[in-house]
Parts: structure tokens; sequence; C-alpha cells
């Protein structure tokens, strides 16, 4: 990769008045957080189907609340890097940008909560918990014990089981959170894609709707992916290497 091309990219963004990044999984690899696709990724060792469904948990919950707990302790113990930080710093010195994410790590959040910006989470967080029974939201960052179905959260307002509080497949996702991405990405002049495969809908929608709108799309991964041949911009390599550049 060129300096022209960061340039290039650099350029698109300082022109655009509003700014969407969107980003997956790649964005938080070099903090550490397993990504889904590719090598390495959890859906090598991993069932999506037994783990990140509705169906999973009903039939399961035990099992499910095992991996989210396993998944919560290890992001735990990883910390934000160049990349969110960058986009952290650049979303709160500047009007019309919009974080995106598909990550359920917080890490975008904890970076964001110093640079006081906020992220727009289309698939919720591993730190939250959701009522099965009378729907009701709360914070819940602890462990948990998955040791029996006994030992599960529970609501105490209504005693159902609680669950993460994440979008599995099959389920749709949080109107207005989804209606915000949405409107963002079409009325903005670039979009910076950064770390995603961009294969889940309707989250990749974000970068495709931007790039109808008529934004610049620069992708920012560290392979090709169905969203580079669209893409005006490709920036080949790290997200923790190049996203401080382009920012910053
Ligand atoms: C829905 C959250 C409506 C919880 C996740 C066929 C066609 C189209 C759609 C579908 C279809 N069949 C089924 C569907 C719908 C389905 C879907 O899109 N499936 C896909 C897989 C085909 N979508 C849904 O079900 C959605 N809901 O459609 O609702 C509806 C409802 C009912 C009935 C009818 C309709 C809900 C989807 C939500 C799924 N939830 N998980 C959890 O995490 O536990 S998705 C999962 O994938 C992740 O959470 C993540 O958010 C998401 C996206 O993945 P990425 O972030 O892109 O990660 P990935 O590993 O794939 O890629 C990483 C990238 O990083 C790679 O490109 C790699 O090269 C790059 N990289 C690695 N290291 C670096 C790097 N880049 C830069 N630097 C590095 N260091
Ligand atoms: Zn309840």
């Amino acid at each position: 990769m060129t300096d022209d091309v960061v340039e290039r990219a650099r350029q698109a963004l300082h022109a655009a008045e509003h700014v969407v990044i969107f980003t997956g999984a790649g964005v938080s690899a070099e903090s550490g957080v397993p990504t889904f696709r590719g090598a390495g990724g959890l859906w090598k060792t991993f069932r999506a189907e037994d783990l990140a469904t509705p169906e999973a948990f009903a039939r399961d919950p035990r099992l499910v609340w095992e991996w989210y707990g396993w998944r919560r302790t290890l992001v735990a113990a990883c910390a934000p890097n160049a990349a969110h930080e960058a986009i952290a710093r650049y979303a709160a010195s500047r009007r019309g940008v919009t974080v995106v994410t598909q990550n359920v790590d917080g890490l975008h959040q904890r970076a964001a909560r110093d640079a006081n910006a906020s992220v727009l989470a289309l698939h919720g967080t591993l730190f939250g918990v959701r009522c099965t029974g009378c729907g009701r939201r709360a914070p819940h960052d602890g462990p948990v014990d998955a040791t029996s179905l006994g030992t599960l959260p529970r609501c105490d307002a209504c005693g159902a089981l609680l669950r993460p509080d994440v979008v599995w497949f099959g389920e749709t996702l949080d109107p207005r959170v989804l209606d915000a991405a949405f409107d963002a990405a079409r009325s903005a002049g670039a979009c910076l894609v950064v770390g995603t495969s961009a294969v889940v809908q309707p989250a990749a929608s974000v970068a495709t709707l931007a790039a109808r709108a008529g934004a610049t799309l620069i992708e920012v991964n560290a392979e090709e992916t169905s969203l580079s041949s669209a893409a005006d911009i490709v920036l080949r390599g790290k997200a923790g290497e190049i996203v401080p550049r382009l920012l910053e």
C-alpha cells in the first residue's frame, strides 16, 4: 500500500460532510478478540446453529450461556487497540461522524468513553442481558455460572431466564439502531469499512447503501472481501496500523 492511496482516502474523508465508519470483528483482532470467519475464526470451531440462534437457546440455554460466559471473560481481558482509539478520537473531534459496529465486544465503546463519542452497536452487547419473559434489559458484566440450568441468571422482576443481549441469527435488529445506521449511511459522503467480511445482513447493507448514495467507499481489511470489488479505495493490511494513519 502506497502513501498515495492513503492520502487519497484521507482526502475523501476530509472532503465528506458526513462520514460513516462501519466495523466488524477484524477491528478487534489485534486486541486479541477472535473473529468469526477465516483462519482462527469462532465459526471454525463452533456452529452458529448450536450457539447463536434463539432455537439454540431454547434447546440448551446452559450451553449457550457457557459459550457467552467464556467470550465475555475473554473480551474483558482485552483492551481497545490503536484502531479503536483513532476512531474514537476522530468521531469526537469532528462533526458528522457516525460509528456503526457489528461487534458485541464493547471495545469501541470503551475507547469512546475516554474520547466522549457514541457508537451504534447493531448486534447488541456481550455485557448485557435481556429477560426472555418480560423483555427487560440490563447491563450484566460479571461472571456467569453455567454449571446447571438452576445457576443461570434470572430476572429479578419476573423470574424468567435472562439471555445475552445480542442479536442472534434469525432475529431482527433493534429498528431504532438499524434506522439510525441506515440514515447515516444514506447521507454519507464517505464510508470507511474496517475489518468485516460484510456477509451478515442486514448489517452489511450499511456499506452498500452508502455506496449507492454516492459515498466514497474505503475498505480496510487484511484480506479480500465481498465488498472489495465495489470499494473505491482498498487498503489491504491491519486495522491497527492503517486506521490511525487515515484518521490522524
Ligand atoms: C435477520 C452476534 C431478519 C452475536 C451475529 C442468505 C443471504 C442473506 C442473508 C441471509 C441468508 N440466510 C440467512 C440470512 C440472514 C442472516 C445472515 O446474514 N446470514 C449470513 C451469514 C448469510 N442474518 C440474520 O439472521 C440477521 N437477522 O436477518 O433478521 C429476519 C428475522 C426473522 C425472519 C426473517 C428475517 C441477524 C444477524 C445477526 C447475527 N449475529 N452475532 C454474537 O456475536 O454472538 S453475526 C456475527 O457476524 C458477528 O457477531 C459479527 O457481528 C457478524 C459479522 O461478522 P464480521 O464482523 O464481518 O466478522 P468476520 O469474522 O466475518 O470477518 C472478519 C474480517 O476481518 C475478515 O474479512 C478478515 O479478513 C478481517 N480481519 C481480520 N483481522 C484483521 C482484519 N482486518 C483488518 N485488520 C485485522 N487485523
Ligand atoms: Zn423478566
